[in-house]
């Protein structure tokens, strides 16, 4: 298969990896979370190019939580919580400025966690939007939203310029490859409330560790 066939995919797998993700105890699977954003980044990597920055600091994150999973008390990392419980029992994050634990999974997952905000803001507005709307204003407002606020003025000027250059909802819905547009609407409407969920436990956690201004 060409390079062009290895990267179709569709937007429902992504969705199902997240699915994936919530225990029968309702923790958070790391494994799960980790593929849920592969997929999100093979996603990224078909808008074009210039998403590359994007796709490169999450690829990036991807990697150390992976790091994590495999080294010797990847047995941990099994879930979210297990690894909150693991790292600062053994003190492994920096809790108020950056030291020698720069790669910890509790701080990298964070930036990750912020970035799921962004998505599901994002998919939201996409779930009820119509036709005549902008993939660039709704993928604009729901980072002004969130994620924005977390980063410098340079990436939220560099985001603006990416937003800029999405396609349409047309093309986009076209290469989140589901099917026709009310199928797209459909399939957001069933994946939303799961996504909301896996964040909104991830959010509860974290500020009960008091763990959300990680450095
Ligand atoms: C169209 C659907 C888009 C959803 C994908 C969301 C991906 C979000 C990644 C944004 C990355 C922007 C550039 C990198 C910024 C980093 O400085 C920042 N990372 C994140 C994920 O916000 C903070 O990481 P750091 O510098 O504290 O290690």
């Amino acid at each position: 298969a060409g390079a062009s066939e290895q990267q179709k995919f569709s937007f429902q797998e992504i969705l199902d990896t997240f699915k994936l993700c919530l225990t029968d105890s309702k923790e958070v699977d790391l494994q799960h979370y980790v593929d849920g954003w592969r997929g999100l980044i093979k996603f990224l990597n078909c808008l074009g190019s210039i998403f590359g920055f994007i796709s490169k600091d999450a690829s990036s994150k991807i990697l150390i939580l992976v790091g994590h999973l495999k080294g010797e008390n990847g047995s941990q990392y099994a879930t979210i919580q297990s690894m909150v419980k693991y790292e600062l029992e053994k003190d492994l994050v920096d809790v108020t400025k950056r030291g020698i634990h720069q790669e910890s999974g509790c701080r990298t997952l964070l930036r990750l966690h912020r970035a799921l905000r962004w998505l599901e803001l994002f998919l939201e507005r996409l779930r009820t939007s119509s036709e005549e709307d902008k993939t660039s204003v709704m993928c604009g407002e729901a980072y002004n939203e969130s994620l924005s606020q977390y980063h410098p003025w340079v990436i939220r000027k560099a985001a603006g310029v990416a937003f800029h250059v999405l396609p349409g909802r047309p093309a986009f819905f076209e290469v989140m490859n589901v099917g026709p547009p009310e199928q797209v609407v459909a399939m957001l409407g069933e994946a939303m409330p799961l996504i909301s969920e896996v964040y909104d436990i991830t959010e509860k956690l974290y500020a009960q560790h008091n763990l959300l201004d990680l450095p």
